[in-house]
């Protein structure tokens, strides 16, 4: 076992068996139950599309293979897109950019680049998806070994800020057997440093990420499929960790960059996520309210990774191992709904969550975080589309597990507040707030498998049942109060 392996398993057994009395002692809420600072966690809040109806988002991260490619493009046709879209009924990505990418020399925004981004979006756009945009990052930059990130056999060393931007002011970055003990190293921690300002040398490059999302927010203020933008993936603190990050430098660039990107784009979702190591696992975040100055009310969303280190470490869900990690997702639930509260009751999109589908138990993993997520009315986009053992398709197409686990009824767009829902295989079940405002109907997307005719639907009016895109609209009955409606295949 790696150091931090060993580090991280003693951390997450420390959770495990301490944070449920912090957790108690510093009031986070149990499922259901109001939170202590005002915001209600049983009510969830939903991102909004144009037309007002609250989104429930389920897609994936592509793709990882964006990372490292010349041209900042995910390994990903249009093909690809639609095989995904007809095997599982994704209405969402988290789709990869970089900042390496989009201001290659220091001030210069590359629009040719902007254009790919663009043309990708469209391609999900014109199949009705919603996107976020996610500057990732990991382990700062790929420019922090002369190796870079394409020599290596890691699986790709460091990504995300360009060289210019990466001053490890010569201290090493020794090679790690495994991607993520770079973040311990000494060259890597001192370019975060320098990044955050921590050394006081290098106030100028908080300021360049702004303003490089500033020039994306210019490009996507009025293109109606993007709808969030995740300002960093995985954010770390170089030598400062926890609250001394998270409340301090970090939150004062989301502070920055959603003042940079509003002066572009009023609509837009902002995500913040907190800082990672530890967070992912189910530590606590510290992050603070960050204010949005879009006229109408904040747009502010909180985006957290879900890594338990049982499932990380490749344990499986099974046994001991299975009681560990379903301990910790209750840790890691309950503290995101916190979070989420301290932020402003804001909605909560899952960026990130994924395992090796071949492991024992994988499906089952799958089933309890998207019913995890369903409860916290969180959006969910799974690491990653990438072909592979994580992904839905192995290299070779065949599909995992995972795409039977995605391919489930849900209702994609609510005209009005949901306040449950549920589904099996071949029923859905939603109850909901009309908003009579909104005058766009409420979608829900139907597999295949459970409704393979005609469906019956009580409680709403069907506006349409399009079998080949799986998309049933509804209305709501006229009248005022909570609706419920359920919808079977016709008998
Ligand atoms: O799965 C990715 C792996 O192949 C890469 O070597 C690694 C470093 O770029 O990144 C992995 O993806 C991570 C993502 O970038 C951030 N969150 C955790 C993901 C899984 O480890």
């Amino acid at each position: 076992m790696t150091r931090l392996a060993f580090l991280s398993l003693i951390t997450s057994v420390a959770l495990v068996c301490g944070a449920g009395g912090a957790t108690a002692q510093s009031g986070l809420p149990d499922t259901g139950s109001g939170s202590s600072n005002g915001s209600s966690a049983s009510t969830p809040s939903y991102p909004k599309d144009d037309a007002g109806r609250s989104l429930i988002l389920r897609g994936f991260n592509t793709a990882s293979s964006a990372k490292s490619t010349p041209d900042g493009m995910p390994v990903f046709t249009e093909a690809d897109l639609d095989r995904e879209h007809a095997a599982m009924g994704t209405g969402f990505v988290r789709f990869l950019i970089s900042w390496r990418s989009v201001e290659p020399t220091p001030g210069q925004y590359d629009q040719q680049y902007l254009d790919r981004v663009e043309q990708r979006v469209g391609w999900y756009a014109a199949r009705g998806y919603k996107v976020m945009l996610d500057m990732h990052q990991d382990v700062y930059s790929g420019a922090i070994t002369t190796a870079g990130v394409s020599t290596s056999n890691i699986g790709g060393i460091g990504n995300g800020a360009p060289a210019w931007a990466t001053y490890t002011d010569g201290l090493p970055v020794p090679p790690q057997g495994q991607w993520e003990l770079y973040y311990l190293d000494p060259g890597v921690i001192r370019a975060f440093d320098n990044f955050w300002n921590n050394t006081g040398n290098h106030p100028e490059l908080v300021e360049h990420y702004a303003n490089a999302w500033r020039a994306v927010a210019q490009r996507f203020a009025h293109n109606d499929a993007v709808v969030a933008y995740d300002l960093m993936n995985e954010p770390f603190g170089g030598s400062k960790q926890g609250r001394a990050f998270e409340a301090g430098p970090l939150a004062a660039m989301y502070q920055r960059t959603t003042a940079a990107i509003r002066q572009a784009d009023h609509k837009t979702w902002v995500c913040v996520e907190p800082q990672s190591v530890g967070v992912n696992q189910g530590a606590p975040s510290a992050l603070t309210k960050i204010d949005d100055p879009r006229p109408g009310g904040p747009r502010i969303a909180y985006c957290p990774h879900l890594y338990p280190i049982t499932m990380d470490l490749g344990a499986g869900y099974t046994g001991i191992a299975r009681v560990i990690t379903d301990a910790s997702v209750e840790t890691w639930r309950a503290g995101v709904q916190y979070t989420a509260g301290v932020l402003g009751g804001v909605p909560i999109i899952i960026g990130e969550f994924g395992l090796d589908t071949t492991l024992p138990g994988a499906r089952d993993y799958i089933d309890h975080v998207y019913d995890t997520a369903r409860k916290i009315g969180a959006g969910v986009s799974y690491w990653s589309s990438d072909p592979g053992t994580w992904g839905p398709y192995l290299s070779n197409g065949t599909p995992t597990v995972l795409v039977d686990a995605v391919n489930k009824p849900y209702p994609r767009a609510v005209a009005g507040t949901p306040v449950d829902w549920s589904s099996t295989t071949s029923q859905l079940q939603l109850t909901y707030r009309p908003d009579r405002t909104v005058g766009a109907p409420t979608e829900i997307y139907l597999p295949r498998t459970g409704f393979p005719g005609d469906v019956h639907v009580t409680g709403a009016q069907v506006v349409n049942w399009d079998r080949a895109s799986r998309l049933l609209t509804v209305q709501s009955p006229a009248g005022s109060g909570t609706v419920t409606l359920t919808v079977t295949p016709a008998a």
